[in-house]
């Protein structure tokens, strides 16, 4: 039988999915349930004088409701954000719904909770707030000066956190013979899942238990946290993810509104339902990015870069949210350097609270912007010293031979082959051509733009004892239990929680690989913290090369204890015995053998075990890898900017990726595809827009535009692979790489295509009225 791992395989877990019958927070229907709704701020900043509930509450179908001053006391708060060290985090917990003051547009300030739906909504009309309006700050460096208004009042200059890492001398730049110095704007953009965020919560008042259905991306960290905020024992909350339509990152953090349901659940003695309509996600949900990136890229005229000084200014919103600090300090700060052998650098970052939505993760979570920043200051390098984009890349990529490679950021690449995706890239794209192309075009007027982008990532979250280093006081490991029943067939927990990435299938293979049994024959669960006994969750591209490992460890178990009933009953030692495509064979005696199968119902049914051996075939594994995992590559974009309109079309986009050893390339393929869509989506389209009062004024889809498939071109994916060594199966993450690599590809390709107008840089998006505006500009002063 050929190796499972390296089959394109189709989803397991779609066939439920597209026939309608997934199980999806909001299909779930308890007898005696209501529905909760939220009453939300409608200001960025103001107090909140009065709360009149009355008529509300006296609407026939209301059976409750809450305002913050209900919970006090009741409830604990939500702590907000990890522990980040060293930088004098002024985290802020935050009531379940405000008391006295609302920070921003969408926090909670009621929740309703009726019979039905619409009556849960009628009544938040009946709910009187009288607020008194304060001034409200949007932006983090309005936010950074003196006299800006105080998000929280004992926070000075609303600096949430000042972070630091590295070390460069100012000689590095003083002396240096080139040094370019950008300004980047990573735009702040709104997670859109197909499904929103919903929660059911149900008590029982005789035992004490607590169940929770909710569209969580990690439910045993749900479970972490709700167990405190709601003084329930850990042993008696039980956090159930069921099918959970894509998270992206915004449902990693560990927000108020659930709790809330739980509490109210509890309250009534009555399950209680919440789900989260668009608009309310568009400001309630954690938004992402938003970040000011100054850049100071120092090096040589022959294109060696020798320093790199970066400055962060990142816009958190009101509060820390749960992953909210991480995002620009760890992964984006010790990710500067990207794929560059650049021996000084040092990064600051400054974590401004201003009245917006709070920011998180969202696919990519820093390495995007991290990966943008040099990027694109790699190409202003290039054009600075006039050196073709691909040149200026060969000359200071980390060679292969010098891999693991200790960066000058403190981290340790671990295996990486740079060339190889950026030679493969240039052929599928035929660069050379495609540069003759433009030449040929420019002279009829035509504006083709051709971007690079050779980025490196941090995945594969997180190694206990490398965090441990960094300072983090937690570390993300991952279990796995294998289960073989006594027919053979079997059964796969996972602590981590999957939520539109495929893993039912691909740990599958895993298992089928290992065992020669057919992949119909395994079920992958996971995504309920009373059956798996701990997981760190879906994010970080860490299920595969953390999660996958622990499954191939357990079952790497099974099949040893396998092998030694199989011995026993063949009656040779295990040395004698080979085992391939599900069946022990004694070595050279043809049909001496036993089936998986057969051992299977040995181990269960245990009357001729070997001496000492426990019944069953079962195992666990908790792993913790020694070191996060490095994917990397080269993506090439190529555009037509329409000097007329500044409508940018995507001509081409080849993507050649490295996640080590690729277990479904099927399934690797759709996550570059769909991190592909996010990616170009931020270059390209879409963004939050504040007012100045704090108003979001893109908070439905109409104003904010969500990539469709039609906007794309047949994206021209490959991979390499350049196996990690730090897990079992060599694998690298692939779910941000798209995100990652794309937005710069993007840029630069757009710019490339406007050179001729001396355009040197546009922020995200990159709308066509800010294209022809510039080309505009461009042209008079030509
Ligand atoms: N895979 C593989 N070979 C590899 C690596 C991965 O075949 N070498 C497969 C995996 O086994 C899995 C998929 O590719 O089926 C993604 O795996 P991995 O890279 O380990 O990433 P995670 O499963 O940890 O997913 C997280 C990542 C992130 S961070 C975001 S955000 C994201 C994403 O995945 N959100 C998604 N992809 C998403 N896809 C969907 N449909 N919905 C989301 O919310």
């Amino acid at each position: 039988m050929a190796s499972m791992i390296g089959m394109r395989v189709k989803r397991k877990e779609d066939p439920k999915l597209i026939t309608g019958n997934g199980n999806f927070t909001d299909d779930i229907k308890l007898p005696g349930m209501l529905y909760a709704a939220f009453l939300r701020s409608t200001h960025a900043h103001a107090r909140i004088k009065r709360i009149d509930v009355s008529q509300a509450v006296e609407l026939p179908g209301v059976v409750a409701v809450y305002t913050g001053e209900d919970l006090t006391g009741k409830i604990k708060s939500v702590p907000t954000s990890w522990y980040v060290p060293g930088c004098n985090l002024k985290a802020k917990d935050r009531s379940p719904l405000a008391v006295d003051k609302v920070l921003y547009v969408g926090e909670g300030v009621a929740m309703v909770v009726a019979e039905d739906r619409y009556t849960a909504y009628d009544a938040l009309n009946a709910i009187e707030v009288e607020y008194e309006e304060l001034k409200a700050v949007t932006g983090q460096e309005a936010a950074l000066k003196d006299g800006a208004p105080l998000v929280h009042e004992d926070v000075k200059n609303n600096l949430a956190f000042l972070w630091k890492a590295g070390d460069v001398p100012d000689e590095a730049f003083t002396n240096a013979e080139v040094v370019v110095r950008e300004r980047y704007y990573e735009q702040r953009v709104v997670p859109n899942p197909m499904e929103t965020r919903a929660a059911v919560a149900q008590y029982n008042s005789g035992s004490g238990d607590m169940t929770v259905w909710c569209t969580s991306q990690n439910p045993h960290i749900h479970r972490m946290v709700y167990a405190e905020v709601l003084g329930i024992p850990e042993s008696k909350l039980r956090i159930i993810a069921p099918d959970v339509g894509g998270g992206f990152g915004a449902k990693i953090g560990v927000y108020a509104d659930e709790a809330v349901v739980a509490y109210a659940a509890r309250h009534l003695k009555r399950p209680v339902k919440w789900m989260e309509d668009r608009k309310e996600h568009f400001m309630a949900t954690n938004h992402a990015r938003d970040e000011v990136i100054e850049v100071e890229l120092a090096g040589k005229r022959d294109g060696t870069m020798t320093a790199l000084r970066v400055r962060n200014t990142a816009n958190m919103g009101a509060y820390l949210s749960t992953m909210g600090a991480g995002v620009p300090t760890i992964c984006f700060g010790l990710m500067v350097t990207g794929a560059y052998a650049i021996p000084q650098a040092a990064v600051e970052v400054y974590g401004v609270y201003t009245n917006t939505t709070p920011t998180d993760a969202y696919r990519g979570a820093g390495k995007p912007e991290s990966a943008y920043q040099i990027e694109r200051a790699v190409d202003a390098f290039a054009r600075e010293i006039g050196m073709d984009p691909v040149e200026i890349r060969r000359k200071n990529f980390v060679p292969k031979e010098k891999f693991p490679y200790d960066t000058a950021m403190a981290v340790t690449y671990d295996s990486g082959d740079y060339m190889l995706t950026l030679d493969k890239a240039l052929e599928i794209a035929d660069y050379e051509e495609l540069r003759r192309e433009q030449e040929a075009l420019r002279k009829q007027g035509r504006y083709l733009g051709i971007g690079l982008s050779t980025y490196v990532e941090l995945c594969g979250l997180g190694p206990s004892k490398v965090a441990g280093a960094i300072g983090l006081q937690f570390g993300q490991w991952e279990n796995a239990t294998v289960r073989v029943h006594p027919s053979g067939k079997v059964t796969v927990l996972t602590g981590a929680s999957p939520h539109g990435q495929g893993e039912d299938t691909t740990f599958a293979q895993v298992v089928a690989d290992k065992f020669g049994v057919p992949l119909e024959d395994i079920e992958v669960l996971h995504g309920d913290t009373q059956m798996i006994p701990m997981g760190w969750g879906t994010y970080g591209s860490r299920t595969t090369p953390v999660g996958g490992a622990a499954v191939a460890i357990a079952a790497e178990r099974v099949t040893e204890k396998a092998k030694k009933i199989a011995a026993h009953e063949l009656e040779v030692s295990t040395e004698d015995l080979e085992f391939s495509d599900g069946i022990f064979q004694v070595k050279g005696v043809p049909g001496h053998q036993r089936t998986f199968q057969e051992i299977a119902r040995s181990a269960n049914m245990a009357w001729n075990l070997p001496e000492g051996m426990e019944p069953a075939l079962e195992a666990q594994s908790f792993f913790d890898p020694s070191n996060f995992v490095y994917p990397f590559g080269a993506h090439i974009c190529v555009v037509e900017v329409d000097s007329n309109t500044g409508q940018i079309e995507l001509k081409r986009y080849i993507a050649v990726d490295d996640v080590g050893r690729v277990i479904n390339p099927m399934i690797a393929e759709g996550q570059v595809h769909g991190g592909l869509a996010q990616g170009i989506g931020q270059a390209l389209w879409e963004g939050a827009v504040y007012e100045e009062n704090g108003q979001l004024i893109s908070g439905t889809f109409m104003d904010y535009t969500m990539p469709k498939a039609d906007f794309f071109p047949v994206l021209e994916t490959a991979f390499t692979e350049t196996p990690s060594p730090v897990n079992p199966l060599g694998a690298k993450g692939v779910g941000e790489t798209g995100a990652t690599a794309s937005p710069p590809a993007v840029v630069n390709a757009v710019l490339d295509a406007l050179r001729p107008f001396g355009i040197t840089h546009l922020d995200m998006p990159l709308t066509p009225e800010k294209v022809w505006r510039a080309m505009q500009k461009g042209r008079k002063e030509a």
